[in-house]
């Protein structure tokens, strides 16, 4: 590259918003805020060096131990050998063939669960499922691990798909600006989350929604183990994690012993109370559920919580739960019981009041926009019916034919033999890595799209190079933003990499499937294809969006989709008409307690909301084991991705623990000092910041770093999944209960 070649700026958009990028030649050189956001995020300062980084996959590879000798051990221990595309896709398309044949399609797993990269035609998820069910099919996966036990257990409650509620009809931002007076956050609400939206968030503003809020005098009451779960000017209530469901029932306790229940509401638009409250009050099992009760077990004081309880009741209230409640062991029951309370106080479908969902986990929530459909790859049909729940994916892979519980079914594990996946990456962020390592011995075959070595990549039989959304033409949008993008191939693929189309089509092509994956299209047929029919559901809908040619001129243009005036949520249209728009719960109303639950026979997840103590938490803290882990969400990036530039900072890794100042001193641990972090599945290094933000006993540890332990090593990195354990939520939901584990700390 010559360094006179023009330095070109053009704009693309990812997960975590649209930024501009500057190319010289075949090189990313910098990248810089996109003009029109209000709060942009540093994430892409880091694009350049991510992208032509030395970890990129450069041609396709297979690794020896397989190639040789049919090995399944040694993934993660041996090395790969280079070969030419062509010779590549024949050894991969005759090891699906060989599987299918042998074995049938039920012995493939293409769940190939995780993010990807933003743009609509290109998603892996997608493209590796059309693939997969071109072939004849494959075992897919149910849920996320975002809200995989929400997306179980909320539908019995409110009876609509928990993400349909989540992300279109809920109340917005201005419609709690407007109205409401106390924001009770469990989990709080973090515009460090807020940074990314699945598909992307060009104008990012979840900060300056709590501006508003605090000018206009509500009190937002941060309820969790972190004090930066929210915005500052908010207050804190320090708790244990996973006892959110004490704290709830006991304020749930206050409104019943005084009076402040809204029987009425709970008359007309809810069912089985008297069945929950004999529970609540003690009668069903000699223990009430009182704060003196509720404040051992959460650690927040009985007069705190009866002055909550109080509040709550007499001015307009919004509880919001942080998705991360549920992604930890019986998050059913803060979910379920969430409902429980804002129905006891009667507010559900008042603007403002009530119960929502997930604000700020995803920068999309709580905007109000049009809904335009459209662009999406069709994945066709999976003549295969076997389906698990996401996060029991090691589970599976270890027990072929073991009988499973999921909400109220009862199945048997499928027995895989060949896993694929694309645009994902396990190894970061399943659970009980080293469990998981053990698990991923068993299928015979493992193939992986990828455009870098990340810890699943090195534990493939087969490694096909994927390019970046910045080496490929596609198309931006995402329902719950209102630009649209046209995202340029800014330069060309790195190394040898190829579109997951195109590998797959390489694929399916050996495999006589040619004519049902790609319909006789290029990408870029594909690309015009799918925008055009974008472009004519949204003429219908009465919106006009330029022409492909026009929109690749322009790069970007704002669609007149944003709504100033919220429409009523869900439930205010229930509250307006509760027999004319009833519940498709069994009862129509909202479910305090639910025979269909009941009758799942699950004591993990009985028919009303309980206090269930989590497998591990402060509750139960060994000598061993005392301090409680949580690993939210890295700040400074989108999961694992662009770490592999992230980590060649000096000092970036491994990650940094956030640990409370007692903890620390009782340790002799200070800001900055090497620690290990340690229990008995596992153990990493990490790095020390000590700070009073966090309630004692508990550390915080961001997920992100590429793993690289066993059990027998020490992680260097700092993944918390080597400490996570790896088992369901309940038998109901199957959710992943990262937020559930006990470690400990020392310096190193
Ligand atoms: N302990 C703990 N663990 C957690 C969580 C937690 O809270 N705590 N959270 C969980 C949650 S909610 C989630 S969503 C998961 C996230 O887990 P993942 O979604 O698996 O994480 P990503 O790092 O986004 O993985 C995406 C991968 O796709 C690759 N990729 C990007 N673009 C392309 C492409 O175009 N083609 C191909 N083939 N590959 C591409 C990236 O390089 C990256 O390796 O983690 C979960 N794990
Ligand atoms: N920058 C950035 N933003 C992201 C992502 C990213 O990788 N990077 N990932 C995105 C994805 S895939 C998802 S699913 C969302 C997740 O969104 P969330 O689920 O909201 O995010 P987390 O970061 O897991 O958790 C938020 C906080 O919950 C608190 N917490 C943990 N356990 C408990 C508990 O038992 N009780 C209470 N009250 N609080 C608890 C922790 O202190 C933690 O900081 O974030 C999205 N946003
Ligand atoms: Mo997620």
């Amino acid at each position: 590259m010559s360094n006179d070649s023009p330095i070109r700026t053009r704009v693309t958009t990812s997960h975590w918003g649209a930024f501009e990028v500057q190319t010289r030649g075949d090189r990313i050189i910098a990248t810089a805020p996109f003009a029109a956001d209000p709060e942009p995020t540093a994430i892409p300062d880091m694009l350049p060096q991510a992208v032509h980084h030395r970890s990129r996959v450069l041609r396709p590879s297979i690794r020896r131990g397989w190639l040789e000798r049919g090995d399944r051990h040694t993934r993660g221990e041996d090395d790969f050998i280079e070969l030419p595309w062509d010779e590549a896709l024949d050894i991969a398309a005759a090891e699906i063939e060989r599987v299918r044949k042998t074995h049938g399609n039920n012995a493939i797993f293409g769940g190939s669960y995780g993010w990807s990269s933003a743009g609509r035609f290109h998603h892996a998820q997608s493209q590796v499922h059309r693939f997969l069910n071109s072939i004849g099919g494959y075992v897919a996966s149910f849920g996320s691990y975002s809200t995989g036990c929400a997306q179980a257990i909320m539908p019995h409650v409110f009876g609509i798909p928990f993400l349909q509620y989540n992300y279109g009809s809920q109340d917005s931002w201005q419609t709690i600006a407007d109205n409401t007076r106390t924001l009770v956050m469990f989990g709080g609400i973090n515009p460090k989350n807020s940074q990314v939206s699945m598909g992307g968030i060009t104008e990012h503003e979840t900060g300056s929604w709590f501006e508003r809020f605090r000018a206009g005098g509500m009190r937002c009451i941060n309820i969790g183990p972190q004090r930066t779960d929210a915005p500052g000017g908010c207050d804190w209530l320090a708790l244990r994690p996973g006892s959110d469901t004490a704290l709830m029932l006991a304020l749930a306790h206050v409104l019943e012993e005084e009076g402040l229940t809204d029987h009425a509401f709970l008359d007309r638009y809810t069912t089985g109370f008297d069945r929950f409250r004999p529970y609540l009050m003690g009668q069903a099992d000699g223990q009430p559920k009182s704060p003196d009760w509720a404040a051992p077990l959460c650690g927040v004081s009985p007069e705190e919580i009866r002055a909550l309880a109080r509040r709550m009741a007499s001015t307009r209230t919004l509880i919001t739960v942080a998705w991360s409640l549920q992604r930890g062991h019986h998050g059913e029951q803060p979910y379920w019981m969430s409902a429980v309370l804002a129905a006891m106080l009667g507010q559900i479908g008042l603007p403002g009041g009530g119960v929502g969902y997930g604000y700020g986990a995803i920068g999309g929530i709580g905007r109000s926009m049009k809904r335009l459909s459209g662009m999406t790859l069709d994945q066709g049909q999976n003549p295969i019916s076997e389906v698990i729940p996401v996060a029991r994916v090691a589970d599976m892979l270890l027990n072929p034919g073991a009988p499973y519980d999921f909400n109220g079914k009862r199945d048997p594990y499928p027995d895989i033999r060949l896993v694929y996946w694309a645009g994902g990456n396990p190894f970061h962020h399943h659970q009980d890595l080293n469990r998981f390592h053990e698990a991923w011995k068993c299928p015979e075959t493992v193939i992986v799209n990828e455009p870098w070595w990340t810890a699943t990549a090195q534990r493939a039989d087969i490694v096909f190079p994927a390019t970046t959304p910045y080496e490929r033409e596609d198309i931006g949008r995402s329902t719950m933003d209102d630009y649209l993008f046209h995202m340029p191939a800014l330069i060309p693929p790195v190394g040898e990499a190829r579109d997951d189309y195109d590998i797959f089509a390489g694929l399916a092509t050996r495999l006589d499937a040619e004519e049902g994956f790609t319909e006789g299209r290029s990408s870029a047929d594909w690309i015009r294809h799918l925008y055009e029919g974008y472009a004519t559901e949204a003429a219908a809908e009465g919106i006009d969006v330029p022409d492909l040619d026009t929109l690749r001129d322009r790069n970007w243009v704002r669609l007149p989709i944003k709504e100033s005036e919220a429409p009523p949520s869900f439930l205010a249209r229930f509250r307006a008409d509760p027999e004319g728009r009833a519940l498709a719960t069994p009862s129509g109303r909202i479910e305090i307690f639910s025979d269909t639950v009941a009758g799942f026979g699950y004591d993990d997840c009985p028919g009303h909301p309980v206090w269930l103590p989590p497998q591990e938490w402060l509750g139960a803290a060994t000598q061993d084991a005392p301090l409680h882990l949580v690993s939210p969400q890295p700040g400074d990036k989108l999961h694992s991705q662009l770490e592999a530039a992230l980590a060649d900072v000096a000092g970036a890794r491994p990650e940094t623990l956030v640990i409370n100042p007692a903890d620390a001193s009782a340790r002799g641990i200070a800001t900055g000092d090497l620690l290990r972090v340690f229990n008995g599945r596992g153990a990493c290094h990490a790095r020390a910041l000590v700070s009073d933000d966090i309630t004692p006993g508990v550390v915080a540890l961001p997920t992100g770093a590429w793993y690289a332990g066993s059990r027998s090593n020490i992680d260097p990195h700092g993944n918390p999944n080597v400490l996570t354990q790896d088992v369901g939520t309940s038998r109901l939901g199957q959710g992943c209960s990262a937020h559930t584990a006990l470690v400990d700390v020392a310096k190193l």
